[in-house]
């Protein structure tokens, strides 16, 4: 059962441009999804999130599950309409956030425990106390619970991890209530390690899912490692199914997991940066509190066509940025734009076949000195 549609569109070697149909939104890949927390992405408000073209936001299960409580977010009818957020979500299980938030958290076969933050007693979230949270969020996809370690270390508790997120995965499925209104997305662990990849990879694919995601990266291991890791994955998953890189990224990330065969992203990198005062530019960044904005009269940037680029001088930024939160909340409208206006071109060139000229002059700007 499935309660989407995915339909390529275009092709350029293993990039994919394709239209991605949800119960709430129709979505496009290259496809970027903003982070929000407690309901909310910080700092932007719902219909400035339509104005950017932004199509599919990410929640935290674990954090909504915290406060405003599931329960609650039942009883207003879901997440969309207690956020009045209209097109497509996507909630995470919570097991990462509790287990990268939380350095108390204990991961058993029955499922993750840990210290209540609201009044420290122990609590356990298992993989079916987690999809019974996510069908009462109601997001048009919810993630499975997987045990997940960091990249950095090796030993036998990778592969654990990894048949550990196997067998839970049967149990996600199992408490699933609403697949018809609900896609249940797997998510592909195993560290560094290609043999354990692959089993993961032909373990999920044998449970047939509305789609998959790469799980288990972008946390400290080096780039030629993550890039093997997603190139293997994107090989043997199916073609027909979209493909989501969890907790990625940066600009380049993106690009390079598209070129991979990736479809779906999502980061607080673009969000969190902004509130320190980075704005995200063709060039890389732009530091808005450094001296040398304090009298420069152009916009972040010139070739942006955002709101804030519109209206706003680098020199008045400057002055809000870190004074005031309308400083932040305005390079983050900057930022998302510009991760999105990035997925849109993503789509556009693998359409129209000029893909490898985009990706070029992409990595042009960004490494002018060819490094
Ligand atoms: N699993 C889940 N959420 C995640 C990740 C993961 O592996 C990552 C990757 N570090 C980000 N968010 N459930
Ligand atoms: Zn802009």
């Amino acid at each position: 059962m499935m309660a989407l549609r995915f339909e390529v569109l275009g092709r350029f070697n293993r990039a994919r441009a394709a239209r991605l149909t949800l119960p709430h939104f129709t979505c496009h890949t290259p496809l970027f999804m903003p982070v929000g927390t407690q309901g909310t992405i910080k700092g932007l408000t719902t219909p400035q999130l339509e104005e950017i073209g932004c199509e599919i936001i990410l929640g935290n299960t674990y954090h909504l599950a915290l406060r405003p409580t599931s329960e609650l977010i039942d009883e207003f009818g879901g997440l969309h309409s207690f956020m009045n957020w209209p097109r497509a979500l996507l909630t995470d299980s919570g097991g990462f956030q509790m287990v990268s938030l939380l350095h108390l958290a204990d991961i058993t076969e029955e499922g993750v425990t840990f210290q209540s933050p609201v009044d420290g007693k122990p609590m356990l979230l298992t993989p079916e106390e987690s999809i019974q949270i996510q069908n009462r969020i109601g997001a048009d996809i919810i993630m499975a619970l997987d045990d997940v370690v960091k990249t950095t270390i090796t030993g036998p508790r990778i592969e654990e991890a990894m048949h550990r997120t196997l067998r839970w995965i049967d149990r996600c499925i199992a408490a699933h209530k609403r697949p018809n209104e609900q896609n249940l997305f797997g998510i592909v662990q195993g560290g560094l390690d290609p043999v354990l990849r692959d089993i993961c990879v032909q373990g999920l694919v044998e449970r047939n899912l509305p789609g998959y995601a790469i799980g288990g990266l972008a946390g400290g291991e080096d780039k030629d490692s993550f890039w093997r890791v997603v190139a293997q994955c994107t090989a043997s998953l199916p073609e027909s199914k979209p493909r989501y890189v969890m907790g990625v990224g940066y600009p380049l990330d993106i690009v390079v997991c598209s070129a991979l065969g990736a479809d779906m992203y999502d980061c607080v990198y673009p969000t969190r940066t902004a509130r320190f005062g980075t704005a995200l530019v063709p060039e890389g960044v732009l530091k808005l509190k450094h001296q040398s904005m304090a009298e420069d009269t152009r916009p972040i940037d010139s070739t942006c066509e955002c709101m804030v680029c519109k209206k706003y001088t680098r020199a008045y930024l400057h002055c809000l940025v870190t004074k005031d939160a309308m400083g932040s909340q305005l390079l983050s409208y900057h930022n998302l734009y510009y991760m999105l206006q990035l997925s849109r071109n993503l789509h556009s060139s693998i359409i129209e076949g000029t893909f490898p000229e985009f990706v070029c002059n992409f990595l042009r700007k960004m490494f002018p000195k060819g490094d």
